[in-house]
C-alpha cells in the first residue's frame, strides 16, 4: 500500500480535511520535546488551525528524547499524519501537517542542542510525562541524584534529561549573544510552567551562577492546562485510518473530539495565534489546572486502579459499571469544594461532561495505560484534595478509596492471582515494600506511604489519612474492588 506524503495528500479522499496553508513555505519556529501521541494530538493540532488561520513561522521540529520509532514512523511520512477524533456518532479525520522533522536525541544529543539554540527557534515545548522532569513528586524539586541528571552535569553538551536539554540550549543561545526560547510546559504537573522553572533554575545555578540569573531575568516559563483524552494508537487503529484515507499511515493519532488549552500568556518570543483557534489566554491558570488535575486526572487515576481490579479492559468500560459511576459520583463531591472553579465554569457541570467523556464508547483507553506512574501522579492528582479536605475536616472516603486501590495495584497480583505489569520508575521499590507487607494492609498502608518522594512527611503519620487507607485496602484485600466500592454507598 503507498504511504501518506505530500504526493500522496491530493489523492486523498475528498471529505478528509488536509492542512489548507502553503506547507513549502513553512519553517521551524517550535521545537517540542517527547513527540508522542498526546502532543500530536493536541499542540500540534492547535497549531495546525493557527497556520491555517494566520499562518507564520510555527511549523514544528519534534524531539524524541530516547526512542527513535516516532522519528521511524514520522519521516517517511514527511511529518504527515491522520488525527482521528472519534466522537459516540462516528469518526472524523483530518491529516495534520505542522510537524516537520523529528530528531531523536539519544542519537545524535548535540544536533538537538543545535537546533534549540538556532535563532528560529522560539518555542520550546514539552510532553515528557510526569517522571520525564527527573524531580521529586512530592515537592516540585529537581532531584540531583537522578542518573540522568547526574549524566548531563557531567557530560552538559549531550544530555539525556530533559531539564539537562534545556540549559544546554539556552546556555547556547545565551552564549551567542541570543535571547532564550519560551520554555512550554504542557505536562499534567501542578504549577507546571512554576516547576519548570524551577528545576531549569536549579540545573543552571548546578552548571554556572551567570546562567541561572541570566534565565531569572530573561527566561519564559509559561504554565499551562492541556486536555485531550488521547490512547495509545493501536494495531487495529492503524488498520481502520489506512481503510479510511487509503494509503497507509504508520502514525496515526486517536483522541476524543474535544480539548481544551489554557496558557498562561507570557511568551519571550512571541507565539502562534493558538488564541484565534480556541485557546484560552489567561492571565491565572491555577484554577484550570486544578480543576483539570483534580477532576479529570484524580478521578481517571483512582478509575484506572478500581476497574482495573474489577476487569475493566478500558476507562469506558469501567465508567460505564453503574458502581464505578457512583463512585465517581462521590468522589467529584469531595474534589469540587477544594476547586476554584474557573471563570464561567459551573463544577458540577463540568463533572457531568467528564462523565460523558470517559464514557464515549468509541474511545478504548485502557486502564493499564492510565495506571501506568502512579508514583509520579498520586500527589497532584489526589494527595494534595486530600490534604486540604483534613484541613476543612471534610470527608475523603473516596479519595482514599482511590488511594487504596493503587496500593492494591502496585502489590503486582490482581484479584484473580495474575501478574500485573506494573509500570512506574519506583516499580522495584514498591514490589519490594508490597512484598515485605504481604496481605496485611496495615503494614502494606505504613511501607507504601513511607515513600517521602510520593507521601511527604505529613501524610504517613495522620491517622485521619492512614486509617482509611488501611480499612479500604483491607476490604480490597477480602471483597474485592467492585465490592469495596458498592460499599460506599
Ligand atoms: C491520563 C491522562 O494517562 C493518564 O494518566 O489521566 O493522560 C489524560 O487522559 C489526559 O490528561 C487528558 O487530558
Amino acid at each position: 500500500m503507498t504511504r501518506l506524503s505530500s504526493a500522496t495528500l491530493a489523492g486523498l479522499p475528498a471529505a478528509i480535511r488536509r492542512p489548507a496553508y502553503d506547507r513549502s513555505r513553512l519553517t521551524p519556529g517550535i521545537v517540542h520535546l517527547g513527540l508522542g501521541a498526546f502532543a500530536r494530538g493536541h499542540l500540534a493540532e492547535y497549531t495546525e488551525d493557527a497556520l491555517e488561520k494566520t499562518f507564520g513561522a510555527w511549523g514544528i521540529v519534534g524531539a524524541s528524547l530516547q526512542r527513535p520509532d516516532q522519528r521511524d514512523r514520522l519521516k517517511p511520512q514527511e511529518g504527515l499524519y491522520t488525527l482521528l477524533k472519534r466522537a459516540p456518532a462516528g469518526p472524523e479525520l483530518r491529516i495534520i501537517g505542522s510537524v516537520l522533522d523529528v530528531l531523536v536525541a539519544s542519537e545524535s544529543p548535540a544536533a538537538l542542542v543545535a537546533r534549540l539554540a538556532a535563532p528560529e527557534t522560539r518555542i520550546v515545548s514539552l510532553t515528557v510525562t510526569e517522571k520525564g522532569y527527573c524531580h521529586d513528586p512530592a515537592t516540585g524539586r529537581l532531584k540531583a541524584d537522578h542518573p540522568d541528571i547526574i549524566h548531563d552535569l557531567a557530560n552538559p553538551a549531550t544530555p539525556r534529561s530533559a531539564v539537562g536539554m534545556l540549559v544546554a540550549g539556552l546556555k547556547a543561545r545565551r552564549d551567542a549573544g541570543l535571547g532564550p526560547f519560551t520554555a512550554l510546559c504542557c505536562d499534567n504537573l501542578p504549577s507546571n510552567g512554576h516547576v519548570l522553572r524551577g528545576l531549569v533554575r536549579d540545573f543552571a545555578a548546578l552548571v554556572d551562577d551567570k546562567l541561572a540569573a541570566w534565565l531569572e531575568a530573561n527566561g519564559a516559563f509559561p504554565a499551562t492546562m492541556v486536555d485531550r483524552i488521547v490512547p495509545a494508537t493501536t494495531d487495529a487503529d492503524i488498520a481502520e485510518v489506512a481503510k479510511l484515507i487509503g494509503v497507509e499511515d504508520a502514525a496515526p493519532v486517536i483522541g476524543e473530539p474535544f480539548r481544551q488549552w489554557a496558557i498562561e500568556d507570557v511568551f519571550a518570543n512571541g507565539r502562534p495565534d493558538w488564541h484565534e483557534v480556541g485557546a484560552q489566554m489567561v492571565s491565572e491558570v491555577g484554577p484550570f489546572e486544578f480543576m483539570k488535575l483534580r477532576m479529570l486526572n484524580g478521578a481517571h487515576s483512582s478509575l484506572a486502579y478500581l476497574g482495573y481490579l474489577s476487569g475493566h479492559e478500558t476507562v469506558a468500560e469501567a465508567s460505564g459499571d453503574p458502581v464505578l459511576a457512583r463512585f465517581l459520583e462521590g468522589l467529584w463531591a469531595e474534589i469540587i469544594p477544594t476547586v476554584p472553579a474557573p471563570q464561567g465554569v459551573v463544577l458540577g457541570d463540568y463533572a457531568k461532561a467528564l462523565l460523558a467523556r470517559f464514557q464515549n464508547p468509541a474511545i478504548r483507553h485502557r486502564t493499564w495505560q492510565i495506571a501506568m506512574d502512579g508514583s509520579q501522579k498520586l500527589p497532584q492528582r489526589l494527595l494534595g484534595t486530600i490534604r486540604e479536605r483534613l484541613k476543612a475536616g471534610a470527608p475523603i472516603e473516596h479519595l482514599t478509596l482511590g488511594v487504596a486501590a493503587w496500593m492494591r495495584y502496585v502489590t503486582g497480583t490482581d484479584e484473580k492471582g495474575a501478574a500485573i505489569d506494573v509500570r512506574d520508575p519506583l516499580a522495584a521499590e514498591l514490589k519490594r515494600r508490597a512484598e515485605a507487607a504481604g496481605r496485611d494492609a496495615a503494614a502494606l498502608v505504613t511501607a507504601l506511604t513511607g515513600i517521602e518522594a510520593i507521601f511527604d512527611t505529613d501524610l504517613p503519620s495522620d491517622l485521619r489519612f492512614t486509617k482509611p487507607v488501611a480499612a479500604h485496602l483491607a476490604s480490597l484485600f477480602e471483597k474485592g474492588a467492585k465490592a469495596a466500592a458498592a460499599s460506599l454507598g
